[in-house]
């Protein structure tokens, strides 16, 4: 039984950070790998495959890893002469996690970067080796005659790779045309991230820390928090990485405290230039102070009036007017205020700093007659949206009014479309035209106009 000691191994680190939060070698492994592919690469993938791509590459990252234990395994009967004993050889492959992966995804020699210390690190690695050790030892001496089992493993991944694409492919074709809602539920928001994995992070033990450039630093709780006077407001969020026409874009109802009140609370240095905020999952992103005062800025812990679900930041994150998600940092532990420009996760890899929403509408529905979808403009506001129909002439569409000055604005039009090219353009409230010359999204969020065929 050749393949049991790489499955229990397997299932041990799978249990282990889990369960214990340990440390996951294929995650890191993945994460490394989404640092140093370009950014255009992955870009591709996420658009053609959606979250999908990173799930893949990550379940594909974690089989090379266990397949290499699972090869080892295989030919321990030849191995054994080397290394004399299991626990040996499991106390080398121990050396080469911590000394050579470790450091190679960035998190040190025996993981001393890692949130979980060196010792935490290493030591969870070591136990579970020392199962592997135990599972080798135990593994009868037979041939060592490669068997068929890691092929078809392999056949098998790839197979479970093609159903998954293929049955999203067929989820976004068969998704109906439908008018979007004035406000998006949770389950449908979209999400992103730059993790394979993301953090759930515990209440219990949580604080957000307010430091740096400032007179008197704090710390709260989330019941600290959520005892202040919060307010409620409704504001658009989209990915700077949503391409013309897509949906990493959503409306909800925001519950939180104004950033400016915990800042002038703590005292502002007058050197204060840039508002950091630190996140459970290692991410950091800035906003100018400026932007930290906005009335409207806010630590949000509740969306559409329940708590903030894990994958949208909980237990806090950031909503802040007229600027794409990307700055919207999520699962907030700390904000730092610093004398300089600070320059963000997505910075340091290219993509703009400012990050202003870029003026943008898309057609939900052009079908039987009626034409409508949603238009956006940031904190600036919509002024007006038009529709051009075949060559027709650009005519003006029905606005519902704006939930508020950072929501969405859903507009219809009632026109015969069938078999004719549909376009639109949205207009600010402060004159400024959508522009038609496409773009694509990196490094500052995609332009161009949204066109369809209408049924
Ligand atoms: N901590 C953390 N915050 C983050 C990210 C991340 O990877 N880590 N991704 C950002 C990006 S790129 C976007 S578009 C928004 C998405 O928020 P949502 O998932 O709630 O829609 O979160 C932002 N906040
Ligand atoms: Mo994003």
């Amino acid at each position: 039984m050749l393949w049991v000691a790489p499955l229990i191994y397997c299932i041990t680190t799978i249990v282990l950070w889990q369960v214990a939060n340990a440390v996951f070698v294929p995650e890191l492994l993945a994460n490394r790998l989404f640092e140093i592919l370009p950014v255009s690469f992955i870009e591709f993938g996420v658009q053609s495959l959606g979250a999908l791509a990173k799930k893949l590459a990550f379940v594909n990252i974690a089989a090379i890893y266990f397949g290499a234990y699972w090869l080892f395994s295989a030919n321990w009967g030849r191995l054994r002469a080397y290394f004399g004993n299991a626990f040996y050889a499991s106390f080398a492959l121990w050396g080469v996690n911590v000394l050579i992966l470790f450091p190679a995804t960035g998190k040190g020699v025996f993981g001393y970067k890692l949130p979980q210390g060196a010792l935490s690190a290493s030591v969870f690695v070591l136990a579970a080796h020392w199962i592997f050790a135990r599972m080798l030892q135990m593994q009868r001496t037979e041939s060592t005659a490669p068997s068929k089992t890691g092929r078809r493993l392999f056949i098998a991944s790839v197979v479970i790779a093609a159903i998954a694409a293929v049955g999203r492919a067929y989820r976004v074709l068969l998704k109906p045309a439908k008018w979007s809602e004035e406000i998006t539920a949770a389950e449908d928001f979209y999400t992103v991230s730059k993790n394979s994995v993301d953090p759930v992070v515990p209440v219990a033990g949580w604080k957000l820390e307010i430091r740096g450039l400032i007179e008197r630093p704090a710390s709260f709780t989330l019941a600290e928090l959520s005892a202040l006077p919060g307010i409620t407001i409704v504001a658009t969020l989209a990915c700077i990485s949503n391409p013309v026409g897509g949906d990493w874009i959503g409306n909800a109802r925001w519950t939180g405290i104004p950033l400016r009140r915990l800042l002038e609370a703590s005292g502002i240095a007058d050197r204060a230039r840039d508002v950091v905020f630190h996140a459970a999952d290692g991410y950091t992103d800035s906003i100018p102070i400026e932007r930290a005062l906005h009335p409207l800025t806010i630590l949000a812990y509740a969306m559409n009036d329940a708590p903030l679900q894990s994958s949208h930041g909980f237990p806090l994150r950031l909503i802040v007017p007229g600027i794409y998600g990307m700055k919207n940092v999520k699962w907030i532990e700390a904000i730092e205020l610093v004398d300089r420009d600070y320059r963000g996760f997505w910075q340091r890899r290219g993509w703009d700093e400012t990050a202003r929403y870029k003026l943008m509408s898309r057609i939900d529905v052009a079908k039987d007659g009626l034409v409508a979808g949603i238009a956006f403009a940031g904190d600036r506001g919509i002024g007006s949206v038009e529709v051009k129909i075949g060559d027709q002439p650009w005519r003006g569409a029905d606005l519902r009014p704006a939930l508020s000055p950072l929501s969405w604005v859903l507009w219809s039009l009632h026109a015969d479309v069938k078999g004719k090219g549909v376009m639109v353009r949205a207009i600010a409230a402060d004159g400024e035209i959508q522009a038609a010359q496409p773009m694509p999204p990196f490094p500052e969020g995609a332009s161009g106009l949204h066109i369809v065929t209408g049924s």
